[in-house]
């Protein structure tokens, strides 16, 4: 979180994390085609000459206020290859919520999971753990016939009963339902920090 007092904007970041090829540019995408422009900054994305993200897809948007400040909500994706492994840990520094873009195919399960664990060392090494940070899951690729049922999904990647939901990205389906979930959850929190610190002032 970043507030810009002049300005009365609070800054959020929300970064969409999971396995290489799961759907998270696909999110990125889908809610930029579908933002008032008056609402949102331009779209950056930087891809390797095979369209995979090499550093991060970002986007800016603009909802509601919080104590009379605007909040923008900055959206980005991080690399999954291996070998972006700095990249990606770059871009959790200063995170406020996260979405976990599970890819629902069978074969990428352990993937699912090395990613999350994964996660959970980067957001220790930040002082933060899943288990209290405003996350979802977005179990993605629905569409497709190899894939993994929810309730299998959801006992070996929703180990703090997070709210998650079911997409296909590609076609929009479950990509607002996520997003919306995890503004809420950050704003909450954002509220409750807040609040801390205006009885701290006083
Ligand atoms: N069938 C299907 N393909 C998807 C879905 N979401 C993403 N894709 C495709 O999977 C590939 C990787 O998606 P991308 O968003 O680039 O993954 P990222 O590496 O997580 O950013 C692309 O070809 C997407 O079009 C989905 O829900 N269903
Ligand atoms: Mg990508």
């Amino acid at each position: 979180m970043f507030i810009h007092w002049a300005l009365r904007e609070i800054h959020l970041k929300i970064v969409y994390y999971g396995p290489a090829l799961g759907g998270k540019t696909e999110n990125i995408k889908y809610i930029y085609s579908k933002i008032d422009p008056a609402l949102k900054g331009e779209m950056i994305m930087l891809k390797s000459k095979e369209d995979r993200t090499i550093f991060f897809d970002f986007l800016q948007l603009e909802v509601g206020q919080i104590d009379g400040k605007k909040p923008k909500f900055n959206l980005y994706t991080v690399p999954g290859q291996v070998h972006y492994d700095h990249t990606r840990k770059v871009v959790l520094n200063g995170v406020d919520g996260i979405v976990f873009v599970a890819d629902s195919q069978r074969e990428m399960m352990d993937a699912n999971l090395d990613t999350l664990l994964d996660l959970e060392k980067q957001l220790i090494a930040r002082g933060k753990t899943l288990e209290d940070f405003p996350w979802v899951l977005q179990y993605n690729k629905r569409d497709l016939p190899n894939i993994e049922t929810v309730d299998a999904m959801e006992r070996k990647l929703n180990l703090f009963g997070v709210p998650a939901f079911e997409a296909v990205a590609n076609q929009g389906k479950g990509v607002f339902p996520a997003l919306k979930e995890i503004i809420k959850r950050v704003v909450t929190r954002v509220h409750a920090q807040l609040g801390e610190g205006q009885r701290m002032r006083a």
